[in-house]
Formats: C-alpha cells, structure tokens, sequence
C-alpha cells in the first residue's frame, strides 16, 4: 500500500508512559521497543506539518480501575507521579502537537483517547479526515482509540510497528487486531507511507 500524507492526515500515539514501560507498574513486556518506530512516525509527520496528538492515562490516586477501588489494575499513571510521565526516549515535537489526557475523573475510566476529551474537536478544528494510531497498549488505548476514531467516520490506519499490548490474556492482542480490522481499521508500517 502506498499512503501519501496529506494536510488531512493526523498521528495518534497512545500512551507511551514511563508504567506502560518495562520497571513500571503496569509494564508491558518488551514496551520500549516501540518508542524507536513510534519517534519514526513522529519525526515523518512533523516534518511534513502534520499534527501529533499524544494521549496520555492521567488517573487520580483513586481511580475506579485501581485495584481496591473497583478496578482490576494496579495504580498507574497518577496525576505528576513519576510513572505518568512520558519515557523519556519519546522525541515529542516543539510545536504542532498535543497531549490529551484521559482518564482524569474517579469516576470513569477511557481506553480511547476520545472519552472524555478534546481530540475529536482537535481533529475537526484542524480538517484531519484520517489518522494514524500507535503507541501502547494494543489491546486497550490502541484498539479503542482505533474502535473511537472508526465510530466518528475517520479513515482510520493503525501502526503495526508502533504499536504493543498487554496480553492480560493470551490472545487479547492478536484478538484486538482482528477486532480493529473487522471494524474497518486499515494495518500499515512505515514502508506504506511515502
Ligand atoms: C490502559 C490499562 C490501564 C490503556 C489504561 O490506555 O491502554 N491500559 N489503563
Ligand atoms: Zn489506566
């Protein structure tokens, strides 16, 4: 497949937070590998003009998917902890990007970057009709970010490079990449984009 970027075409990168990463509290086995591909995207859209939106899971210290507050997960990503923070090795652009944050309220939880944001208004204030996701973890922010963008009529491409899961079952992310593409997600890598 050959994909020319256009002034439509916006990066979505999931996630890619210092407890999604090996030593955090909710670790993906092998999650740094991403961050070299997902800086690739990144410098390729940036200097093509393109808009980067980089979610972020920004939880309060008692969010309901926390383990002892109603949730199966450990606590990750709290508010300014240093677990929420973006791993350091992720080349973020100086301008023409944006950081959505989700997840903010104990009260619900957002495993796509459009609950509870502003990314669809981001997108449509800026003309975006198609959008790239990667980042972490295939199996949560990528597929349901994916399901979201779907949903709300974008082409929609997914980074099979760029992209890792959490497997808390075996099988969750080979099922979440049939799910995406059953929804009409289009499967790409670098090669596809000229
Ligand atoms: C996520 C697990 C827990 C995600 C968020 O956004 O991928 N996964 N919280
Ligand atoms: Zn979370």
């Amino acid at each position: 497949m050959k994909i020319q970027l256009t002034p439509a075409d916006a990066l979505i990168i999931a996630d890619v937070q210092l407890d999604f990463l090996p030593g955090g509290a909710l670790g993906i086995a092998n999650g740094e590998k991403v961050i070299p591909p997902v800086n690739a995207y990144i410098r390729r859209f940036a200097e093509a003009g393109n808009p980067v939106f980089l979610t972020r899971d920004w939880h309060p210290g008692n969010h309901l998917s926390f383990r002892g507050h109603g949730g199966v997960w450990p606590p990750h990503c709290v508010v300014d902890s240093p677990g929420a923070a973006f791993s350091p090795d992720l080349v973020i652009p100086g301008d023409n990007k944006y950081i959505i944050s989700k997840g903010t309220s104990r009260e619900f939880d957002a495993y796509s970057g459009f609950q509870g944001t502003h990314l669809l208004q981001l997108l449509q204030e800026r003309g975006i009709r198609r959008v790239m996701v990667g980042g972490l973890a295939t199996d949560y922010c990528v597929k349901n970010t994916v399901l979201g963008a779907l949903n709300l009529g974008f082409t929609t491409f997914v980074l099979q490079d760029a992209c890792l899961g959490v497997e808390l079952t075996p099988g969750d992310c080979d099922r979440a990449w049939s799910a995406m593409q059953a929804a009409g997600a289009i499967v790409v890598t670098m090669a596809d984009i000229v």
